[in-house]
């Protein structure tokens, strides 16, 4: 039987023997925090609450000495137990103890094995833009929760766009007080007040995950200039934005007046101005104030308007302003094309499985920083690609639609000639919201594609379940699990869907 564990663990045998029959007096013990995640997961898949009393044992160890993250589990018709090396390697044994439930006769099982797992990259991320749609802090909790049981490890939140501006800073109030209003298709807009944003924070370390905060500069600024007027240029009207612009219909870009389109690249912040980069250093110091992780995310993808000049020039700046504060800058691949830019800086790929027009030299520039790579390829992993030609949303610009294979058949260490895992700090599916609303619509959207992104950034690149006959099948298996936690995923019918 293929048991329906994604993303892929490095090893897994099945004994053969009788498995673990779950009941309500079976007995959770051990890590408290693990134990509580564990019962409300079976809960969930089974209804049935283990409440403890005079049954089998589950026992939720942390024992140092292995691998970050990593765990095992030894399961057996007498027992269970799970040993992490630290509380997220805990935390990833426990969810992949969920997945391995099955319905068996009139009960649940666990079948007898023994499972040794370690993540294949640090960095595991999954994006949400807030900024085309406002998302509130419930439904980015949502999405967390979703992605952590995945062994993602990373939330990117892309704060900020043409569209609105979503955190609020005391340095610069006014972002929020006339820029966070509108959104994309004229609907409400939003932010996060510094509580909400500090709650999103403290959840995710609860589910083992940094947040990366996103500013995006020196492009994506239009709603900066309802706020800020005098450090943002008038939209640009070249005839290569001006087609842009165009070709996604609705009003152009005024200066001043809130944009509700999806056209990308007609803003910029004036680079050659002093007050641009006071207003960057207030900024990117309050939100990584607020950040505990390591990354503060500055952007730098589609600046159309900025000469390539300009561009180096700001991007050289902006990223020594995050390095002088102690985070490490990320920003999209645009910016391995500026010279002087801070050699701390980690670049994300947002190029196809088989790069264009010279993305991958751009991205390769990170690696001789020796900053290293995160890798979103948009044909693969841009979970807002439409999943058919029929799909009630999403966009289809990155050779969309993706199916579920084309979401699964790529590696990471594929995609530019000369990196290889030691360059790549990880992977990250970005969610890109112009025409998501809500936690349906995301679910709808990232599943099952999202766990096609979860097994490129955590399992092994080889082995007997590294193939798309076998993800498929194990996708499949989890149809009942992901029901049971009310996730709305997209039934494709590439997959063989378990009833139960
Ligand atoms: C490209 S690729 C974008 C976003 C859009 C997205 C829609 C990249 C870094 N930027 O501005 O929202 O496509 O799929």
């Amino acid at each position: 039987m293929t048991l329906a564990l994604v993303p892929a663990p490095v090893s897994c045998s099945e004994s053969g023997g009788p498995g673990f029959r779950l009941q309500e007096d079976t007995r959770i013990v051990g890590d408290v925090d693990a134990a509580a995640r564990l019962t409300a997961l079976i809960a969930a898949r089974t209804g049935v609450t283990p409440c403890g009393g005079e049954g089998l044992l589950i026992d939720l160890r942390i024992q140092p000495g292995g691998a970050p993250e990593s765990y095992r589990i030894v399961a057996d018709a007498a027992s269970i137990v799970i040993t992490g090396a630290d509380a997220a390697g805990l935390f990833y044994g426990v969810h992949t103890l969920g997945q391995l439930v099955t319905a068996e006769g009139g009960h649940y099982v666990i079948p007898a094995v023994r499972i040794e797992d370690e993540p294949r990259f640090g960095y595991r991320g999954v994006m949400l833009d807030v900024a085309r749609h406002f998302l509130p802090v419930e439904t980015v909790m949502g999405y967390i929760d979703r992605a952590a049981a995945l062994k993602f490890n990373a939330l990117h939140l892309h704060l900020t766009d043409d569209q609105g501006w979503r955190i609020h800073l005391d340095s610069r109030p006014k972002l929020t007080e006339l820029a966070s209003a509108s959104a994309v298709g004229g609907d409400a807009g939003g932010f996060f007040s510094k509580a909400d944003y500090r709650a999103i924070v403290d959840y995710a370390a609860s589910r083992h995950m940094i947040v990366v905060p996103e500013v995006d500069l020196p492009g994506h600024t239009h709603a900066v200039g309802l706020a800020y007027p005098d450090i943002v240029e008038a939209p640009v009207s070249s005839p290569e934005v001006l087609a842009i612009v165009e070709s996604h219909g609705g009003a152009a870009p005024t200066a001043g007046e809130p944009y509700t389109g999806m056209a990308v690249g007609f803003s910029s912040l004036r680079i050659h101005d002093e007050a641009t980069y006071d207003f960057v250093a207030d900024v990117v110091g309050e939100l990584a104030a607020m950040t505990p992780g390591p990354y503060v995310h500055i952007g730098g993808d589609e600046a159309l308007g900025t000469s390539p000049e300009d561009f180096a020039l700001f991007m050289q700046r902006v990223t020594q302003i995050v390095a002088d504060i102690g985070k490490t800058p990320i920003t999209w691949h645009e910016a391995g094309a500026a010279p002087g830019i801070d050699p701390s800086t980690v670049g994300q790929y947002w190029g196809f499985v088989v790069p264009l027009y010279g993305m991958d030299e751009n991205a390769r520039r990170f690696v001789r920083n020796d900053a290293g790579l995160i890798l979103s390829p948009a044909d693969a992993v841009y979970l807002d690609m439409k999943h058919a030609d029929d799909s009630p949303l999403g966009l289809t610009w990155a050779n969309g639609p993706t199916s579920v294979e084309r979401a699964y058949s790529w590696d990471p260490a594929g995609v530019i000639e000369g990196v290889t895992d030691e360059d790549i700090l990880g992977v990250e599916a970005p969610l890109w919201t112009e025409t998501i609303r809500t936690l349906a619509d995301i679910d709808l959207m990232a599943f099952p594609r999202i766990a096609a992104a979860a097994e490129a950034a955590w399992s092994p690149a080889e082995g007997e379940l590294r193939s798309w006959e076998s993800f498929r099948v194990r996708v499949g298996g989890l149809g009942p699990l992901w029901s049971g936690l009310g996730i709305g995923f997209h039934a494709s019918d590439e997959i063989p869907w378990a009833a139960r």
